[in-house]
């Protein structure tokens, strides 16, 4: 006879968190949001901690190596989309970790037989007033000099006047020599009262530009996620099916975390590619998802340094509606959060849990936080954003972004959701759709965290792991669920002029 689970499995939506006495020390300023991402023994340090509880999600329309050095900047992690050539998916982990923060490729740039007009042009382009000028015009040639604004009076000047004629010759340029660090860049911005400093090759060509106000930008990020060479920290999503190919690839690009990602991860399949993993490399790497006590205990039986947790609870996944398997993400994460606190006890091994999909508002990763997940993995939330790798389109009066799923037909993920048999994707299980336009991830993230230390501080929080141990947790009832928003008022429309 079958199993039945008497209670309902349950969604974010359908707890809250009760205040705790919040002690005047605890101030979100005092808040941390460090946790591990990788397992630990007791009283011993993880590999790999996050800054902020963030991953952004395995996903073509999510994760490419911009979001990768966008998010490591702020302190997350990104797991670079899997379902692309081997090859492209190391050249992104290899571009994200080469990525040297201040260090920008110049995205303006002449030659000397330019105009004075084509100089307004490019700056009408892109917005930027410096303009590197080389002898092939490209971002990587002999640097011959520099164009900012200082350089020419569009009330005097001719239109046709020739670049040559009015540019700060390399002559006259102060530049730093490639290998020069951040710092010793910043300290010659600040010697010669540069706006922006030229790197340059033994050979006189450009490789670089610092600018004043990114250096400060820099500083600006004591998140940063930084290995110990300087690098980002950066993460890359893996199949069962061509892992004797792809992590090679990925371990010799300097991947720091891997991750199967598959929408069912209690499998042998899982199995093996962990054991392969881990016999093979010296790399650490999550499995999953998982939504029980047993898929957690069997991923983590196979070496998993980390247990992804959720089924169907992605905003633009249908799995449940095509397959009728899943479960309710709160239902699924307590339960492996349970047996993951009763492996702790037992073996003196902590298991960080990522709680996968669902996060509709940014109380509910304040909620998963208390309900033991270590860091949340979205989609959706990063989509939003400049630095996801999508189109932004406009729509009616709205800019929105392009989003979609690795089980619908447009990203063709047939090894995510591999059961065997046929390889391909018979049926779709995830959608193509559109999500706001939200603007910078900074911004926006920024905004999240406060309201995650905020909470944290009314439940008499400074970690996450005291939020785990102090958290009281409330279902709600249908009827509160109304009351929790604005109710029983007309809201002002944001077009109503003021009397
Ligand atoms: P969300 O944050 O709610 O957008 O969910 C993102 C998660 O959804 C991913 O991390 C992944 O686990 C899952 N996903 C990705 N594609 C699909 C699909 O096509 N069904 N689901």
């Amino acid at each position: 006879m079958a199993y039945y689970y008497l209670e309902p499995s349950r969604t974010f939506s359908e707890f809250l968190l009760l205040p705790n006495l919040t002690k005047k020390d605890c101030t979100p300023a005092n808040v941390s949001l460090k946790t591990p991402i990788v397992k630990f023994k007791r009283g011993e340090k993880p590999a790999v901690s996050l800054n902020i509880p963030f991953a952004s999600a395995v996903m073509q329309s999510v994760s490419d190596h911009n979001m990768a050095v966008a998010l490591a900047r702020c302190g997350g992690i990104s797991f670079i989309f899997g379902s692309q050539p081997v090859e492209e998916q190391a050249a992104m982990v290899r571009k994200a970790k080469s990525y040297k923060a201040g260090f920008v490729v110049s995205r303006s740039n002449l030659t000397p037989a330019h105009t004075l007009k084509d100089v307004l042009n490019l700056k009408d382009e892109t917005g930027h007033s410096t303009v590197a000028i080389t002898d092939d015009g490209t971002p990587k040639g002999k640097l011959l000099g520099i164009v900012t604004s200082r350089d020419y009076r569009v009330s005097r000047d001719s239109l046709d006047k020739p670049v040559q004629q009015f540019m700060t010759p390399f002559a006259s340029l102060v530049y730093g020599k490639s290998g020069i660090s951040l710092s010793e860049a910043n300290d010659l911005i600040w010697e010669h009262k540069l706006n922006c400093l030229p790197i340059v090759d033994e050979r006189q060509n450009l490789e670089f530009l610092v600018f004043r106000k990114d250096y400060d930008a820099h500083k600006e990020n004591p998140q940063e996620l930084l290995d110990m060479n300087k690098s980002y920290i950066v993460g890359a999503g893996i199949n069962t099916k061509d892992y004797e190919e792809r992590v090679p690839a990925l371990v010799a690009a300097g991947v720091d975390v891997l991750v199967i990602d598959s929408s069912d991860g209690f499998s042998e399949w899982q199995h093996e590619t962990l054991q392969y993993v881990k016999s093979n490399f010296d790399v650490k790497i999550g499995a999953g998802n998982v939504v029980d006590r047993e898929g957690f205990q069997y991923l983590v039986g196979a070496g998993a340094d980390f247990i992804k947790v959720g089924v169907g609870g992605g905003s633009i996944c249908i799995t449940r509606e095509q397959k009728g398997i899943g479960r309710g993400q709160a239902s699924a994460l307590i339960e492996v959060a349970e047996a993951r606190n009763q492996y702790y006890e037992e073996t003196g091994i902590y298991i960080p849990i990522c709680s996968d999909g669902g996060i509709v508002h940014d109380y509910h990763i304040t909620l998963a936080l208390a309900m033991g997940a270590d860091f949340v993995m979205m989609g959706r939330y990063f989509a939003r954003f400049d630095e996801s790798p999508t189109r932004k389109l406009k729509v009616g009066n709205n800019f929105v972004k392009e989003f979609w799923g690795e089980g619908s037909n447009r990203a063709r993920n047939w090894q995510r959701y591999d059961t065997g048999g046929k390889q391909d994707l018979v049926f779709e299980e995830g959608v193509d759709s559109y999500v706001p336009y939200a603007g910078s991830l900074q911004e926006n993230l920024d905004k999240t965290n406060s309201k995650i230390k905020s909470t944290m501080c009314n439940c008499g929080a400074k970690t996450i792991e005291e939020l785990q141990h102090k958290a009281r947790i409330t279902i709600v009832s249908a009827t509160s669920i109304v009351e929790g928003g604005a109710h029983d008022v007309i809201l002002k429309e944001n077009n109503m002029s003021a009397e």
